[in-house]
């Protein structure tokens, strides 16, 4: 780890903890963060030789493996015909087409550069269309790092044992309610008292910054239901799940049309991205059409769209889906076996190919009180005994792991290998 040290020591002198975002210190797992400096298929690389089976990502965007050479050939080739335009550009046109191709509820759409643009737009929007400012969240989602969302948030704020941000002006806060997840009965309440005041609802449909935690029979439809008689805008922050699940976005899966869907990750192949999209009458509102304003420099960037358009056509053609939802399956088998014969406390949530391994004895876990009585401490051993063994996890007890078309069975085989030896250490 020498040359990632001293990288690492170099880095924290000019940027704040030596990181570009907070996750990736590696602050709740304890020891230095890897340096990777190549990725291919399942595995990435580190500068000093380490080679480790990756089931972090990038955070979830590297749904097909790393250096996918599809992907990497259409960036290649939008690059040597120039970066940026600052202009319309036909790719712009193809990826709308295909987003609402691949889900017909976006009715429109509008491309950003990350998840936070995206979520920041769809809530502008919410509050021009309806005329009203509060904003319901739930406790241990994260939607981005907008002043008004860091309230209750999961992710790096979970992970650095902070739920708020300093540097939020009170008023920024002042019109976002935050219910628990899972929470259908508090819903009930807030509506009761709030209804005609609320602008939106933003929740993620599976929600995974707080580690995985899937929406109980019933919750998703309230939201649904409360939104649609109040008049107030219900939003599926799709960052994460957009893609993940199926060729398409959670909603589609569920049956639940939300108005307005936020994408990112998945859509961009690596590259920065954001969209957010929905219905026509709520999209028409932004600028020039209509008076939400919305900007951004390199938003419909053509190499980044060309990367995530060649993304999009391989998940439609193979349908890495089933393999995927099996191989997570098998890895999630094997440690509810492990739990039981040897009486660990941990327990694995699944959903398609995401998990995430719980230092707990609670199952399932709902919301985020019953998240933070998960061991910490025993999950950062964990992340490190399997970092030993060549097993690159999310390095946070609240976030997700995820599988990716790359992994073969025997990948799979090989993480429950070192699961059961980490776990023994
Ligand atoms: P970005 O601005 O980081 O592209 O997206 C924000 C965002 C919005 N909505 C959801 C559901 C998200 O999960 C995210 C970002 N996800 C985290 C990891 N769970 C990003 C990792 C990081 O902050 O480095």
């Amino acid at each position: 780890m020498k040359i990632g040290n001293d990288l690492f020591k170099r880095a924290q002198k000019l940027i704040p903890g030596g990181v570009n975002s907070p996750v990736r210190a590696f602050k709740s797992v304890g020891g230095n963060p890897v340096y990777i400096k190549r990725g291919e298929g399942a595995f990435i690389y580190d500068v000093d030789g380490g080679e480790y089976m990756d089931f972090c990502a990038s955070w979830g965007p590297l749904i097909l493996g790393h250096a996918r050479p599809e992907v990497v050939e259409a960036v290649k080739e939008s690059a040597s015909s120039g970066m940026s335009f600052g202009t319309c550009n036909p790719r712009e046109v193809e990826m709308a087409e295909l987003l609402n191709e691949m889900v017909p509820y976006l009715e429109m759409m509008r491309m950003v550069n990350s998840g936070t643009e995206a979520v920041m737009t769809a809530l502008r929007l919410a509050r021009g269309f309806t005329g009203r400012n509060k904003i319901l969240k739930f406790e241990g989602c994260y939607h981005g790092h907008a002043d008004y969302l860091l309230v209750a948030a999961g992710s790096g704020l979970l992970t650095g044992g902070i739920t708020s941000s300093a540097g939020v002006a009170p008023s920024a806060v002042a019109d976002i309610l935050v219910a628990h997840y899972n929470d259908t009965a508090a819903v009930k309440k807030i509506f009761e008292k709030y209804g005609k005041e609320i602008a939106a609802v933003i929740v993620e449909p599976v929600a995974g910054n707080m580690g995985l935690v899937k929406p109980e029979p019933g919750f998703l439809e309230t939201l649904r239901e409360f939104t649609s008689d109040s008049g107030a805008i219900l939003i599926f922050d799709e960052v994460i799940t957009g893609f993940r699940l199926a060729a398409t976005t959670y909603g589609k899966i569920c049956g639940i049309t939300p108005d307005l869907t936020t994408l990112g990750k998945i859509i961009g192949g690596g590259m920065p991205i954001g969209a957010v999209g929905g219905k026509a009458e709520i999209m028409k509102k932004l600028a020039p059409l209509g008076p939400v304003y919305q900007a951004g420099t390199l938003s419909g960037n053509p190499v980044a769209l060309a990367a995530g358009i060649a993304t999009l056509n391989i998940l439609k053609k193979e349908n890495p889906y089933p393999r995927l939802a099996k191989f997570a399956k098998k890895i999630t088998d094997a440690v509810e076996a492990e739990a039981k014969e040897k009486s660990f406390e941990i327990h694995c949530a699944t959903e398609g190919g995401m998990f995430t391994i719980f230092f707990t004895d609670k199952k399932p876990l709902r919301n985020l009180d019953e998240i933070k009585a998960c061991d910490t401490a025993k999950f950062a051993n964990f992340f490190r005994a399997m970092l030993k063994n060549g097993i690159y996890l999310s390095p946070s007890q609240f976030e997700l792991d995820f599988i990716s078309s790359a992994h073969t069975e025997k990948d799979i085989d090989l993480f429950i290998e070192s699961f059961r030896k980490s776990l023994s250490r």
